[in-house]
């Protein structure tokens, strides 16, 4: 369904020329190979992590039923703060948001726990830039599971710094929400992604600690991070390339429910600036559905499209012939 709110469209040459894809080149594909220097703590940590959301698994016979739906509630609005906030606003600037809306997004994203926005949107405008080159911080080039989640296992590959010096960054040190949030990162995360969920249900429903822990906190939290980490490995190896048949980042369906709208990778590669990822509105679509809500508030405005004419005709010039 499309949304029903108007919505602004921008398809000149200087709002997309910042990101264009690399040429991706022989020499860059056969460049030095990367160093492995594993950084243990966060082998330790994630596998913690995973041993713990196993066990959320096992308690979910246990829990409430309202349990079951604030864990669904805490995954829905940290999934938010990564789509909405740290990715469509804050890395692409695919729309403006109010102060308010920008606080709500800054809270969500700490329960989302996967960096600060600051350091979040440098990295992915890192990955866009230098798309599968070393530069990019997961690289798919390298592999499914660097892709996925072993690139947080490792130093990051000299170019990523060297190359990433050339980002312009001066909109996220301009907006004070994204420096406060860097500034008490640890603190916010503690409250957000940890303490909040298990507190509410302790308070309000009577759920034990270990149950109102393991499953709204722990299991959300992996699972959040492991529907994130798909947008990197699974969406940049297998689907559709409606858009652009040269490049890997493609259109994924299961990865656009898991990641609430962010799985149809081709269409965003090629068009980054598109506020919602993707050539159809809501379908699919949860976080385009969040941000038109929101523009209702007017707290969402000045929303990017691409204009249909662009979109028909690139697909007609690069696409794969396929829907
Ligand atoms: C996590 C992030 O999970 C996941 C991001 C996924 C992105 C997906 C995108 C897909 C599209 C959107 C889809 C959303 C779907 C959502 C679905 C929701 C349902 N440019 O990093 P350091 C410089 S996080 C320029 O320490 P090391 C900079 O000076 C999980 N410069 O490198 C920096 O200093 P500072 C939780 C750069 O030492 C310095 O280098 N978090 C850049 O090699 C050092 O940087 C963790 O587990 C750049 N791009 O360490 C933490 N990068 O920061 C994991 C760096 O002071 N991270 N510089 O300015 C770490 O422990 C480390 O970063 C490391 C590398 C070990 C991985
Ligand atoms: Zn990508
Ligand atoms: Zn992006």
């Amino acid at each position: 369904m499309a949304p029903k709110t108007p919505v602004v469209d921008v398809a000149s040459p200087e709002g997309l020329e910042d990101e264009v894809e690399p040429v991706i080149t022989e020499e860059t594909q056969t460049q030095k190979r990367p160093p492995r220097v594993i950084v243990w703590r966060n082998v330790i940590l994630f596998m913690f992590l995973h041993l713990g959301a196993l066990y959320g698994i096992y308690v979910i016979p246990q829990a409430h039923p309202l349990t079951w739906l604030w864990t669904c509630v805490m995954y829905v609005m940290s999934g938010l703060g990564i789509t909405a906030g740290a990715h469509r606003l804050w890395s692409h600037r695919s729309y403006k948001a109010k102060l308010p809306m920008r606080m709500i997004l800054a809270i969500f994203n700490s329960m989302a726990f996967q960096n600060d926005v600051f350091e979040w949107a440098r990295d992915h405008r890192a990955h866009h830039k230098y798309s599968e080159t070393d530069a990019d911080p997961h690289n798919a080039k390298r592999g499914f599971f660097f892709a996925h989640m072993g690139w947080l296992l490792l130093r990051k590959h000299p170019d990523v710094r060297e190359k990433g010096r050339s980002l312009d960054l001066s909109d996220l040190y301009a907006d004070p929400v994204v420096m406060f949030q860097r500034k008490y990162y640890k603190t916010s995360v503690l409250l957000c992604c940890f303490i909040l969920p298990t507190f509410v249900p302790v308070y309000f429903w009577g759920e034990s600690l270990s149950v109102a822990f393991y499953l709204p906190a722990v299991l959300r939290y992996a699972l959040v991070l492991n529907a994130t980490w798909l947008v990197n490995s699974a969406a940049h190896m297998w689907g559709n390339k409606p858009y652009d048949k040269n490049i890997n980042p493609a259109q994924n369906l299961m990865v656009a429910f898991s990641a609430v709208g962010e799985g149809f990778h081709n269409y965003h590669h090629v068009f980054p600036h598109d506020y919602s990822t993707s050539e159809y509105g809501w379908h699919f679509n949860i976080t385009t559905m969040f941000i038109d809500f929101m523009s209702l508030f007017g707290q969402a405005y000045d929303r990017r499209r691409i204009p249909t004419k662009v979109v028909v005709q690139r697909k007609a010039r690069t696409g794969d012939g396929t829907n």
